[in-house]
């Protein structure tokens, strides 16, 4: 590893990578500064089976980082370097470095100081509303044929209900008739209409595509130690889409009274403070809404549940591909975490749209 940390233009040098755990997708290491007061970064391998184009990838960040950047600089922000990530080079000027393998490593200077929850509190869900919110006004106007599509097609319900139907067809490794599968068959099919509006309001014309972050899972975004917002992260999926998905997936995962993978299912419910709190700090800021997209809103919960269900449920049906397990039932654990998300934001429905509706 040593060898791929001397590809970048660091400042200072480095101690032993320490590995740390976060995320489903690429690996991820702290590179402590060796001397004191030194400057320590973040090591990452991208993961180039999921992101194919590496280099459009890597472009994307810089180009959002450096248009957030600009924003804060202009708003005279202070602690420009815990508010925004800041891509090194390498010291050939690329934006990663790919070994002779394939591999491909960046570095980003690592922020100091900040934590990420699993969990938020009504006060802290409010702050990351407002975090939320301004990521997207801040790139409100950045224009988006700007920024690939990082994974083709990745909160297109229509496409992944497609890759569902592969899966199922397929059944690579023998599961659809075991366990509860064809009970979980059940509660997908027969919501796939309602599920797929946000792509036909879009062809009608009544929804627009925004840059968004396409990943708002609670633990993307830094909080200093007073749990004050610092900075999101995990950029890899910013590209445009419906602001729903960056709405909805935040409830998934924050407004949920269990986990995301939660195996009891009693355990999992719609936290209504802290939607409430979230909703209230985004439509703050927001202020670039349409009334459908408003309105919308709570359906946003609903579509990202399931679709992460659907998603998790057809790893598990392809003999888990994609996403990390830590035990071979783990994606249909998730699955079932995720369909009882979805049945409790069903019986709320009409408290979550009361809520919008007076904000
Ligand atoms: C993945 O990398 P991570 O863990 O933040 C996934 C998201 C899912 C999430 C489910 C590129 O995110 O789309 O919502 O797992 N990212 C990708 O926890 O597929
Ligand atoms: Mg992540």
């Amino acid at each position: 590893m040593e060898q791929i940390i001397r590809q970048f233009a660091l400042d200072n040098e480095v101690g032993a990578p320490e590995p740390v755990r976060t995320g489903f997708i690429n690996d991820s290491f702290k590179l402590p500064a060796l001397h004191e007061g030194g400057i320590p970064y973040f090591l990452q391998r991208i993961n180039h089976h999921i992101f194919e184009n590496v280099e459009g990838l890597q472009q994307n960040i810089l180009k959002v980082t450096g248009h957030i950047r600009q924003k804060l600089i202009a708003a005279g922000e202070t602690d420009l370097e815990r508010k925004v990530l800041r891509l090194i080079p390498t010291r050939d000027g690329k934006l990663f470095y790919r070994t002779p393998e394939g591999d491909c490593w960046r570095v980003y200077r690592l922020i100091e100081n900040a934590v990420s929850m699993d969990k938020v509190t009504p006060e802290s869900a409010g702050l990351a509303g407002e975090a939320f919110g301004r990521f997207q006004c801040q790139l409100a106007d950045l224009p988006f044929s700007e920024l690939c599509e990082t994974i083709p097609n990745f909160h297109n319900m229509e496409f992944r209900l497609e890759q569902f139907h592969d899966a199922l067809r397929e059944d690579r490794a023998h599961r659809t008739a075991t366990a509860d599968c064809p009970e979980i068959i059940r509660e997908i099919t027969r919501r796939e209409e309602e599920m797929c509006m946000a792509e036909r309001l879009f062809r009608e014309g009544k929804l627009p595509k925004r840059i968004n972050h396409c990943d708002t899972k609670v633990n993307n975004m830094l909080f200093d130690s007073d749990g004050k917002p610092l900075c999101i992260v995990d950029l890899d999926t910013v590209m445009p889409g419906y602001v729903l998905s960056d709405f909805g997936d935040f409830m998934r995962t924050a407004a949920n009274t269990g986990a995301e993978d939660d195996p009891d299912l009693d355990r999992i419910g719609v936290d209504m403070e802290v939607f409430t709190a979230y909703s209230r700090g985004y439509l703050r800021e927001a202020g670039f809404l349409t009334p459908i997209e408003k309105g919308l809103l709570p359906f946003g919960c609903r579509l990202l549940s399931y679709m992460q269900a659907v998603r998790f449920f057809t790893d598990y049906l392809n003999g888990d591909t994609y996403y990390k397990i830590q035990y071979p039932e783990h994606n249909i654990v998730r699955t079932r975490a995720q369909l009882r998300l979805l049945f409790e934001q069903e019986k709320m429905r009409e408290a979550m749209e009361t809520v919008i509706r007076s904000l």
